[in-house]
């Protein structure tokens, strides 16, 4: 619709899991911008700074056209005044000077570097810096007290850094498939994550898998990641009891299970074979130039094991984004009195938990439109 001036004005619902948002942005120096402020405030401790310019960046990234007028914004949902100030800045100076000065901080700076690390979050990574460590020669040099994750993080940080792609994500996939066939022929595996959603590049690889009866994935994990330690395939795994639910907001508890939903953190070795395998690299034979060369990357891999009946929660749940998760869980519980986890859905008007075998019918007790993988990328 356009209004009076002529100018393109956009309509958007509010939560993020009421729109379709494609890789397609076309307002991607405005996205980039809010996420990069998004990631300072979630770096500072200030989860709900972060997340007003998460939902304000999603909003911009369904919009149909570039923003060229801040006219274009009324009636927006989730545009506050700040990211409208960040926005503004932009369209009138080709930037925003709060963008600028961030970037350019000593502290976030270091904060990207520190956190970069496998195994350290927010708060170590600000602990540090409040001793002086800036980098990883100066951390090096203190010799900090460091645990089992984060000396994998540091002994592989720039592949871990690196951008894993589809191609290695595939690659990957192969692998678990043939250690999850080994030691549980019939259960099954599945890409989540933003592969699922179409990426073609992610942080890094994550695996859900199930067993179609009930129980039979009872302690899989530690046969899966016992083939896959026994073929050398791992550089470093924790496996917890699933701590998704502990780490949440919302008080959706699973009737019972909950204690066989199992998830493992890994720093995966992937060779050179397994992507030729994977039919990705051209056929080689090694030769003097591979001398000293690398012939593996480390690529983070996580696995979430779910029983059957958990199966299409712990699907959503773990499809992102992370915002689109967060949206969810908002509807469920602001507009509908229900409780979504990635375990259950609990309806708190009839105090029931509802049941579901697929992603549409979550979608439809929610009473929200059905809306594809590839269309969650808020
Ligand atoms: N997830 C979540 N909340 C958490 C952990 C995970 O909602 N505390 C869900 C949403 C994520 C998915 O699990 O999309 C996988 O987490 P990642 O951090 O790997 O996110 P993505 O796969 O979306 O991004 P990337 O491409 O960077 O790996
Ligand atoms: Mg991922």
């Amino acid at each position: 619709p356009t209004n009076e001036a002529e100018v393109e004005v956009f309509s958007v619902p509010s939560y993020a899991c009421q729109r379709r948002t494609t890789l397609e942005n076309r307002n991607t120096v405005l996205t980039d911008a809010l996420s990069l402020l998004a990631e300072n405030a979630e770096l500072s401790a200030e989860e709900g700074r972060g997340v007003a310019f998460r939902r304000a960046a999603a909003v911009l990234k369904v919009l149909p056209e570039p923003v060229t007028d801040m006219t274009q914004l009324r009636g927006l949902p989730c545009l506050g005044e700040h990211s409208l100030r960040v926005i503004k800045d932009i369209l009138e100076n080709g930037a925003s000077s709060e963008v600028e000065s961030t970037k350019q901080s000593e502290r976030f700076k270091a904060l990207k570097v520190l956190t970069g690390i496998f195994g350290v979050g927010a708060k170590t990574a600000d602990r540090w810096i409040r001793e002086g460590i800036h980098d990883l020669q100066q951390l090096k040099d203190s010799r900090p007290t460091l645990n089992r994750a984060q000396r994998a993080g540091l002994e592989h940080y720039d592949d871990i850094n690196q951008p894993v792609s589809k191609a290695e994500a595939d690659a990957i996939g192969q692998v678990v498939e043939e250690a999850v066939a080994a030691v549980l022929p019939g259960a099954q595996v599945t890409l989540i994550g933003g592969f699922r959603r179409g990426k073609l590049s992610g942080h890094d690889v994550d695996f859900l898998i199930t067993h179609p009866e009930e129980g039979r994935e009872v302690g899989l994990m530690p046969k899966i990641v016992s083939w896959l330690e026994s073929q050398g395939f791992l550089l470093y795994q924790k496996t917890t009891r699933n701590s998704y639910l502990e780490s949440e907001d919302g008080p959706a508890r699973p009737c019972s299970n909950m204690d066989r939903f199992e998830r493992c953190f890994s720093v995966f070795k992937l060779s050179e074979d397994e992507k030729r395998r994977a039919g990705q690299t051209q056929s080689r034979h090694a030769s003097a130039e591979d001398g000293g060369r690398k012939l593996w990357r480390a690529v983070r891999v996580d696995l979430v094991v779910s029983p059957i009946s958990q199966f299409a929660f712990a699907l959503l749940g773990w499809t992102g984004s992370k915002l689109f998760e967060r949206e969810l869980r908002r509807w469920a519980g602001h507009e509908k009195t229900m409780s979504l986890s990635s375990h259950a859905l609990y309806d708190g008007t009839q105090r029931t938990y509802l049941r579901a075998t697929s992603e549409e019918e979550i979608f439809a007790h929610l009473g929200l439109d059905y809306i594809p993988p590839s269309e969650r990328n808020a």
